[in-house]
């Protein structure tokens, strides 16, 4: 058996010096986020033998009820990025209005903010399936110093500084880009220490994988419905296969190792489907196209959006890129 032996932090420090405004606090941010992933790991492991599974008894500003796991990943996100006079912002999923970083330095040159889906794919806590968390990150836009704004979060995709993941998986990972490829670590759990196992992931061009929630099938748009027969057809390398957990970051590691398509469109039911833009579309479309995949609303590239709201809602369609400009060109039919 070959070890991995580069470890994150390694990595972090021989890497800092590609990040155009490398001052050291990104890499600073990094840490963080892996110091946050190392406890979150360590809860949802527990779960099941603790008193954390279930309902919080509370709902979040999407009207979804909050698990206690949840509220516990949303805490300790919080937690580790605060204080480390790097942050002047956290959005959360969980929090209705973006959280201002209060710094104790009054001449604080605070300088990001940070977008984060605590714990996405709620609905598979209780049931032991894949569950994950989800960072985005921005410089702001106001000037440091001054109290953040919503403007500093409402920015194009486009403009993330870094962005990732973290899966609580048969394995724990963390997948990240700072804008220079794709990344992903593997915690070794004896010593709480993440290794180099994945570098440079990219998205195979093409796959045979599509992973949608086709219970919504007759709510779809007509070119969804069409791309979904075309992919079911018996032709050249189709019938594709089918896979969907129901969880955004496992469908999405799952099509970038092997190839495939995530896709959550619009319906009859939610005029923009589901996934947030700023927290969980973004992020896991800077990933995508760093890997060299895709991701769109079915007509425009994610990344180009200009959000309007913190938790706007987007369609989204996610992938190998031959994959996600057929499901375009079927969509492009019905204008
Ligand atoms: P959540 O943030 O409340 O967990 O919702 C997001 C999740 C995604 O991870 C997943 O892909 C999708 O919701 C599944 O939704 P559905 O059950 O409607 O198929
Ligand atoms: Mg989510």
């Amino acid at each position: 058996m070959q070890w991995k032996t580069k470890t994150l932090g390694e990595f972090i420090i021989e890497n800092q010096a590609e990040f155009q405004y490398s001052t050291g606090e990104l890499s600073k941010l990094i840490n963080a986020i892996r110091l946050a992933a190392k406890v979150v790991n360590h809860e949802v492991n527990k779960a099941g033998l603790i008193d954390i599974l279930g309902a919080a008894g509370e709902t979040n500003v999407q009207g979804e009820s909050q698990q206690k796991l949840d509220v516990l990943a949303n805490e300790k996100f919080i937690q580790a990025l605060e204080n480390r006079e790097i942050v002047c912002g956290i959005a959360s999923e969980e929090e209705t209005d973006f959280i201002t970083v209060n710094s104790l330095d009054e001449n604080h040159q605070n300088k990001y903010v940070v977008l984060i889906d605590p714990l996405d794919g709620s609905s598979n806590i209780d049931v032991n399936v894949s569950v994950g968390t989800i960072f985005s990150i921005y410089r702001r836009l106001t000037p440091s110093g001054s109290p953040v704004t919503l403007e500093d979060f409402l920015q194009p995709g486009i403009n993330q500084v870094a962005a990732g993941y973290i899966i609580y998986g048969t394995s724990t990972m963390l997948v990240y880009t700072t804008g220079h490829g794709v990344n992903g670590f593997t915690l070794n759990p004896a010593i709480g220490t993440f290794y180099l196992s994945h570098p440079n992931m990219q998205f195979p061009d093409t796959g045979r994988i599509y992973s949608v929630n086709e219970g919504n099938y007759i709510h779809f748009p007509q070119g969804v419905k069409d791309y979904i027969k075309y992919c079911q057809m018996e032709e050249g390398d189709r019938p594709y296969t089918s896979r969907y957990i129901g969880s955004l970051v496992s469908d999405f590691h799952r099509n970038l190792i092997k190839g495939g398509i995530y896709m959550y469109p619009k319906s009859s039911l939610n005029s923009n489907g589901k996934l947030r833009l700023l927290y969980e579309c973004n992020p896991m479309a800077l990933l995508a196209e760093q890997a060299g995949g895709k991701a769109s609303d079915g007509h425009r590239r994610i990344l180009e959006i200009q959000p309007g709201e913190l938790h706007e809602r987007v369609p989204f369609f996610c992938g190998s890129p031959r994959m996600v400009e057929k499901a375009e060109e079927f969509m492009g039919r019905y204008p």
